[in-house]
């Protein structure tokens, strides 16, 4: 037996269960239909939010860098020869992806002694023999042991954002990268395209 809520199944349901008490055999099984409540339509500004929700691009395009850079580690495993201990992590051409990378990757303070991370343009490996590297030169930056505990992490990361934020003007077209070491001291070495400029 089905009561429906428009056949005033309060009063229904009240003599069904009386009769039940009274008389188990006619004791009956109850469904209830029920309208579903429909949710109130969105008010103006609702809409006006929503709409501004989906449109505003900052939500969902990523902010582009100039150039598309590579980042990788010097491994320090004595039983490979240089080339085989440099290997590539990941690429980034996005703000967005550039701060994930970073996030997810050791600082350099905490690597092994002798590993350190590069950064280059994509295209261009941290080798001498890279042929944006070859005629090249570099700018060599030295920290002092008193400076690494405090300054090392900060320094290398500004060392990243100067190269992706394109910040030596005219000559960033002239940068390929830099090489952190942190053997026999720390280093960073600003490496460009030609020595003579
Ligand atoms: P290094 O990593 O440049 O550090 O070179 P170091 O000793 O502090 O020298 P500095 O003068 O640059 O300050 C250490 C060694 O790694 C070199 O002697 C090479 O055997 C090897 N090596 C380093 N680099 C950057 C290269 C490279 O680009 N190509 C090759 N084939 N070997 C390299």
């Amino acid at each position: 037996m089905t009561y429906t809520r428009n056949s005033d199944p309060g009063c229904d349901l009240i003599t069904a269960s009386k009769q039940a008490l009274r008389d188990p055999s006619k004791m009956v099984t109850v469904e209830l239909e029920t309208t579903p409540t429909p949710n109130p339509p969105p008010t103006e500004e609702e809409k006006t939010e929503s709409r501004r929700e989906v449109a505003n691009p900052e939500h969902y395009i990523k902010h582009p860098l100039q150039n598309r850079w590579t980042l990788w580690i010097f491994l320090n495993d004595k039983s490979k020869t240089w080339q085989a201990n440099l290997r590539l992590i990941s690429k980034s051409d996005a703000v967005e992806d550039f701060w994930a990378l970073y996030n997810h990757i050791q600082l350099s303070s905490s690597l092994m002694p002798g590993c350190d991370y590069a950064l280059f343009k994509d295209g261009i490996e941290p080798t001498w023999e890279d042929e944006q590297n070859k005629r090249g030169g570099r700018w060599l930056i030295t920290l002092n042991k008193q400076q690494r505990p405090s300054d090392l992490d900060c320094f290398r990361l500004e060392t990243l954002l100067y190269l992706t934020g394109e910040s030596f003007d005219d000559y960033s077209d002239d940068v390929c990268g830099a090489v952190n070491v942190r053997a026999k001291g720390e280093k960073t070495a600003m490496w460009t395209t030609e020595c003579e400029n």
